[in-house]
């Protein structure tokens, strides 16, 4: 849009800019940043056109714009162009994802140059690896305490071998998705040593107060993310002689986004990833963005504008960078995250889609599809051009977020059904086979959430343990269940590192002094590749899944209907073991595939009858898509074996 007020600050400050411009080359960069100068100039009035210094912050946004685009090399700037031609590449089922500790999964960076081959073999195309940059030791949170935002941890390499990765994935076509931890830095960034040593200037960037009026008033609405290792939201730091907001744990300051410096810095910083070839920029903890008194200080309305803002200045400088959003908030809240009342993302194109995650443990647990299947329905539509990261297991924990109103028409009650979780995963139940550790007991709300292996809180552990195989085979097939449903549902499965293999917990990390309090650990494991190897032993339980789930993987590439375009249907079924979920491809090929997924340990009888008026089974037989079988359909009746999945075609 053209308007005259920011128009002619965008003159003045080009003009500012002539003196320092030495690339002729800004074509491109120009034409985006008069598209979004508007947008850009309206948000950052919105959020600090209070600001006296404005003016110059305004300046120093577009200045940065214009550094980093001149800095992106002439590859990636070839990149952009290529994907706003084809702005739908990301929605595409070709896309498999994989999250990895560097350190854990190959030691170094080096390392996982040589471990690719792996990845490969699986399909994994798309390669989150996760925070690999500069922290304390004894203070990491996994990497999400970033001391500093440039600099790769020496644990793992440098910069020059992150660029030789990048060059690597680039030559074999897979993605690289990095994090950028936006909503906090760790006690031993710069700029808090700056804050501490009285340095005002860098006090404003972080939440400091001098006593505990403030914080007193923000904690009556704020919950608790760490209740074990880090009660409360504020810290008192002695040597600043005052209390700083840590929301997360006490060594990590939350950034205050109400100093335009702060969003700047953060943009500079997020583009200088993105011109070091990240494809996809994973921004942490985004609901937490904005901090208000009496609010949770979570989705608050600025944490949105912030994440448009930091959006339309990527689009300027490096507009093929895709941005995902890790908000684990109610469904309604996480839609928001694309950005509402439009058809492209004006956030983040991505989502981590936490709602499905949690679900798929329920029904494992219950071995019933009914919270299932009412809680996807309350997953809102999402934009045209928007997608989900749909994962069964990642280097967090389960929270157990539900919607209350859906545990109750489900026939649970709320407080109990969410017990029986935490007790049914974490060994306190009869009925379980589940090893999980419980995480983040809340003593006074009385919630926790739940940390453990995917393979182990499926019950292999206890299986092999037994030495039982019907056990070991019950688990190996809801290994399989979780994977097939979060590859078929619609949006970027993301397979997390020695899920493939089915790893076991490591309980190594309670030897660590630094990690021993922290259960999510016992999830992180060391990659055994002495284990990987087995994968290619006939008959062993890696073969069985990491094979299953290679096959998958491959299917799901062939499927055009499993591409993300808003195009599934979920079915009604009478029997409550079975979600039942149709995909179709519209656009190319009029195809459609039935996803029936059955979480019982006993075969479950499908209903055909009503799906047959919705154009299914009109055959005597149905075709599976993954084990190529033909299924004979007994007249109204598909019986799906236990654990199992279909992807049929009808
Ligand atoms: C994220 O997590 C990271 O994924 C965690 O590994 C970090 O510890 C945390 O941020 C702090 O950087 O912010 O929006 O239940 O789900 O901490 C959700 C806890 C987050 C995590 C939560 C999460």
């Amino acid at each position: 849009m053209y308007e005259q007020v920011s128009h002619s600050m965008l003159n003045d400050i080009l003009i500012e800019l002539e003196h320092d411009i030495k690339d002729k080359n800004l074509q491109h960069f120009y034409i985006r940043l008069g598209a979004n100068f508007y947008a850009i100039y309206s948000l950052f009035h919105q959020l600090y056109g209070q600001r006296p210094n404005f003016k110059h912050q305004m300046h120093q946004l577009v200045k940065t714009l214009t550094r980093s685009y001149m800095a992106r090399p002439q590859p990636l700037r070839k990149l952009d162009l290529a994907r706003e031609k084809d702005h739908n590449w990301f929605l595409s089922q070709k896309w498999v994802g994989y999250a990895l500790y560097c350190k854990e999964f190959s030691g170094d960076l080096v390392g996982l140059q040589k471990h690719l081959g792996y990845l490969q073999d699986l399909g994994i195309n798309m390669l989150h690896v996760m925070p690999i940059l500069d922290c304390p030791k004894d203070k990491s949170d996994g990497g999400y305490a970033v001391r500093d935002f440039r600099k790769i941890s020496p644990e793992v390499g440098s910069l020059n071998d992150l660029d030789a990765l990048v060059k690597n994935l680039k030559k074999n076509g897979m993605l690289l998705a990095l994090d950028v931890v936006v909503n906090h830095t760790s006690d031993e960034h710069e700029w808090a040593i700056k804050a501490r040593s009285g340095d005002k200037t860098y006090q404003d960037y972080y939440h400091v107060y001098d006593n505990r009026e403030i914080p007193d008033m923000f904690e009556e609405t704020m919950p608790e993310i760490f209740p074990e290792t880090s009660p409360g939201n504020f810290t008192w730091d002695a040597d600043m002689g005052k209390w700083v907001m840590t929301v997360f744990n006490s060594f990590q300051w939350d950034l205050n986004y109400k100093n335009p410096a702060v969003f700047i810095e953060m943009v500079d910083i997020i583009l200088f990833w993105a011109n070091h070839g990240a494809d996809i920029v994973r921004l942490d903890a985004v609901a937490f963005l904005w901090k208000k008194i009496g609010s949770t200080c979570q989705n608050e309305r600025e944490a949105h504008l912030i994440l448009q803002l930091m959006k339309d200045c990527c689009q300027v400088t490096a507009p093929g960078v895709l941005f995902i959003a890790e908000a684990i908030v109610a469904p309604v809240e996480v839609i928001k995250y694309f950005g509402e009342d439009a058809i492209n993302a004006k956030e983040c194109e991505i989502a981590y889609n936490a709602t499905l995650m949690a679900l798929l443990w329920d029904a494992v647990a219950t071995k019933k599809a009914t919270l299932l299947n009412l809680g996807i329905r309350s997953i809102p539509d999402k934009l045209e051009r928007a997608t989900w990261l749909n994962y069964a297991r990642c280097h967090d924990d389960i929270g157990l977020g539900f919607d209350d109103n859906d545990i109750r028409l489900a026939g649970y009650d709320p407080r109990l059904h969410r017990k029986f979780l935490v007790d049914y995963y974490t060994g306190n139940h009869k009925a379980s086979s589940a090893r999980g550790v419980a995480f983040g007991i809340n003593r006074r709300s009385g919630d926790a959430r739940i940390a453990g292996s995917l393979a182990s809180l499926a019950g292999l552990e206890s299986a092999i343990e037994a030495n039982d195989p019907i056990a070991i085979q019950e688990a190996v097939r809801t290994i399989l269940l979780l994977h097939s449903m979060i590859l078929a549902f619609g949006g970027i499965p993301l397979i997390y590192y020695g899920d493939a293999i089915g790893a076991l917990n490591d309980i190594s990390y309670l030897l660590d002094e630094y990690k021993q309090k922290d259960s999510r650990w016992v999830h992180r494991p060391k990659m055994n590749w002495d284990k990987a190897k087995l994968r290619n032993i006939h008959g062993s339980i890696e073969q069985k899944v990491f094979s299953g789930l290679k096959k998958m993987i491959a299917v799901r590439k062939e499927i055009s209907a499993f591409a993300d375009h808003n195009n599934r249907e979920l079915l009604e079924v009478e029997n409550p073991h079975l979600f039942v979920f149709s995909r179709f491809d519209n656009i190319n090929t009029n195809s459609r595939v039935l996803v029936i997924g059955n979480f019982d340990s006993r075969p479950q009888p499908l209903n055909i009858e009503a799906l047959r008026k919705k154009g299914f089974f009109q055959h005597h037989t149905a075709r599976d898509l993954h084990s190529g079988d033909n299924i004979e359909l007994q007249d109204n009746t598909l019986e799906v074996p236990a654990l199992s999945f279909y992807w049929l075609q009808t």
